[in-house]
């Protein structure tokens, strides 16, 4: 069994494996330690990671990049339209007011969610492990932002699901990057606790969370983020400040081309991370536009100029995060810095004057949320021994619920688990029903939503209830399970009624209800159906045929991975033949064999070079066969004679 970790960036995939003595990253097919999270689709098969990335310039319109952005999102958010359009692959709408993706794949257009798309993704770093472990991966535990709402979170686990990979749990990437922080921490004793703030400011958003540390436990006290800031924004800033530049200077627009945004955007980022390190950074891109070569320089200064709006935005979350936890900043002993989109140096500026302290950048800042998501993996699975401790995480959007006769719980709004709540965890309510009844599960406050999403969550349908007296009482009992996701457990009648025959050894029976028990008064508890129904999000026969078209896809890429290796090989014994015939076999065929093959192999050279470039496996084995069978007699000759030399050799010995 597999104890993977995995971090689904924006930008950046990381895959962690808890071992018996620490955690490992793994290297993708390139010996690298991050995957490009890039999923393109070439005209016979997809490229997914490192090769998907490669193809992102050449390809624009048919490889998707941050698709986590778009998971469980609808197509008309105010705001997504302008992000939309940042992309250069066509969305749309679909039915259920959702995103679509289409493309031209195998000569036909296709459709594809972005679900979907993260299975591609997921899946692709599910074969990156098992290669390197070579066994099977299906447990693992996935990084997410904590802003994802409930409909986000099981557009993961749905997403999972396509890949074959059952997460044991969804973990805040803050909450696992404290993890594992935390567990490795020796200095802590109970009469000192220790707070902690974590900033994580990846490609696209900016999370914080506060986390306190004690002995054998760590609690999150409170999370803020901003759900679009991150590094992609500040790319945006010296995009849009270059391509104004450049319509002045060389008479391009940029905005109206494609490929040349992509290209341009892709040199912003490499700008970017320059002038991380150096005061001023060029720009230079051969034929960016109407084959013309443009050039370019920013001083950093300049760049933080320009990016002053972004820099100011840091330093909302930072307050808000301080502001729920309850905590004054004499109390914060660090500061941790992590997410590669925090590496300019005016971040750590701005923090370090937000905290008053210099923030520190102790935590691998790439790879922490994978290595805290494969440690909580390793804790969760039965496999794994691992030091107790206990990890509290804190609930970052209020959620009520309410039924048929409205809010249902005794706190304001009918808010049922509050913000900052501890969860895991259970409540149950004492509801008076006698007939079958819903209750609406919903976020409370719907300006504390990322991009004003809906707030509905889902329906539960309690009933039908058997019910024979109006004394009847309800109990629900409903979860925030570990994925921060709201589940109905169960829902149970209990009856009073007059009753003699009942015993009251009942084992079922609570000591105070066998009490009323005794007193001739009988309890009957009675197991209600409960069913959901979530307002949005994949239906199982949605899941059963993404499942499918994903096995469909893969088999294609199979089948093309494995025609390349044909034609390779076709392509190597041409080469190793037509040395060899000239050379070792040379006294083992006569003088017209040695001509009719050279002649065939040359045929072969040139044929895969024109009509055979783009041909099936089959065709490839075939023509590799043919060659064999006149080269194999003389290839035996020269065999026996070598072996015949080596006997010979032997004897002597
Ligand atoms: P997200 O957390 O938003 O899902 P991610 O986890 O993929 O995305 P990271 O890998 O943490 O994001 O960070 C990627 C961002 O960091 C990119 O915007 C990249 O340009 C930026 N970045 C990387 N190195 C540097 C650097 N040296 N200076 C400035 N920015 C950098
Ligand atoms: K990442
Ligand atoms: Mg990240």
């Amino acid at each position: 069994m597999s104890v993977v970790g995995l971090d689904i960036g924006n930008e950046n995939c990381i895959i962690a494996v808890a071992k018996q003595r620490s955690i490992d990253v793994l290297l993708n097919e390139e010996s690298k330690r991050e995957t490009p999270a890039a999923v393109s689709f070439g005209e016979k098969q997809r490229f997914i990671g490192s090769a998907g990335a490669a193809s992102a310039t050449m390809n624009p319109r048919s490889t998707i990049l941050q698709v986590k952005r778009l998971i469980g999102r609808k197509f008309n958010e105010p705001g997504l339209e302008k992000e939309l359009k940042l992309f250069p692959f066509e969305t749309f709408e679909s039915p259920d007011g959702g995103i679509l993706i289409r493309l031209q794949f195998m000569g036909e257009v296709h459709e594809f969610t972005p679900i979907q798309i993260l299975g591609m993704l997921l899946s692709h770093l599910k074969q990156i492990a098992e290669k390197n472990l070579e066994m099977p991966v299906s447990e693992c535990v996935i990084g997410i932002p904590s802003y994802f709402t409930d409909l986000q979170r099981r557009a993961y686990l749905d997403a999972a699901t396509i890949a074959g990979l059952k997460p044991l749990r969804l973990l805040h990437d803050c909450t696992a990057t404290a993890l594992g922080y935390g567990i490795y921490k020796t200095d802590i004793s109970n009469s000192s606790p220790v707070y902690t703030v974590f900033v994580d400011i990846g490609h696209c958003d900016t999370q914080i969370c506060i986390a306190l540390f004690e002995t054998g436990q760590m609690k999150i006290i409170s999370h803020a983020f901003d759900c679009s800031l991150g590094g992609r924004d500040f790319d945006e800033v010296l995009f849009n400040h270059f391509a104004s530049q450049f319509k002045e200077r060389y008479n391009i627009d940029v905005f109206t081309n494609i490929k040349a945004s992509v290209r341009l955007r892709a040199s912003c980022e490499k700008l970017k991370k320059v002038l991380s390190a150096n005061a001023e950074a060029p720009l230079n891109i051969e034929c960016l536009m109407d084959e013309k070569d443009v050039r370019g320089l920013i001083k950093r200064e300049e760049f933080e100029k320009l990016s002053s709006d972004l820099l100011e935005r840091i330093t909302v979350p930072c307050r808000k995060v301080l502001a729920d936890s309850g905590l004054t900043l004499d109390k914060i002993n660090s500061v941790e810095l992590v997410g590669s989109g925090s590496r300019i140096p005016a971040i750590t500026r701005i923090l370090a004057s937000i905290f008053n302290r210099e923030p520190s950048r102790t935590i691998n800042a790439s790879e922490c949320v994978a290595r805290g998501c494969a440690l909580q993996c390793a804790m969760l699975s039965p496999i794994f021994r691992v030091r107790e401790y206990e990890v509290q995480d804190s609930l970052p959007l209020s959620i009520g619920f309410s039924s048929d006769k409205g809010p249902v719980c005794t706190l304001s709004n009918g808010v049922l688990f509050p913000k900052g709540h501890p969860f895991p965890s259970v409540k149950i309510l004492t509801l008076h029903r006698t007939n079958m009844f819903n209750m609406e599960a919903f976020y409370v406050n719907s300006n504390e939503l990322p991009s004003k999403l809906s707030p509905q969550i889902n329906t539960f349908t309690i009933g039908p209830i058997q019910c024979h007296t109006n004394m009847a009482k309800v109990k629900v009992r409903l979860q925030l399970n570990l994925h921060g996701i709201v589940k109905l457990d169960s829902a149970v009648l209990i009856e009073d009624q007059l009753d003699n025959s009942v015993t009251t050894n009942d084992p079922h029976l609570t000591s105070e209800q066998a009490g009323v028990a005794r007193r001739g008064k009988a309890v009957k508890r009675l197991e209600i159906p409960i069913s959901e129904s979530v307002c949005d999000g994949m239906k199982r026969d949605e899941i059963a045929k993404a499942e499918e078209k994903e096995r469909w896809l893969m088999q294609q890429d199979l089948k093309m991975e494995q025609t390349k290796d044909k034609k390779n090989a076709l392509e190597s014994y041409v080469y190793e033949m037509r040395d060899k015939i000239l050379n070792a076999y040379r006294s083992f065929a006569n003088e017209s064999d040695r001509e009719e093959i050279s002649r065939k192999l040359q045929q072969t050279e040139d044929w895969l070079y024109e009509d055979g470039m783009d041909e099936t496996e089959n065709v490839y084995v075939e023509k590799l066969e043919d060659l064999k069978k006149l080269v194999d007699p003389i290839e035996n000759r020269y065999k026996d004679e070598e072996a015949r030399v080596q006997a010979a050799k032997d004897l002597l010995k």
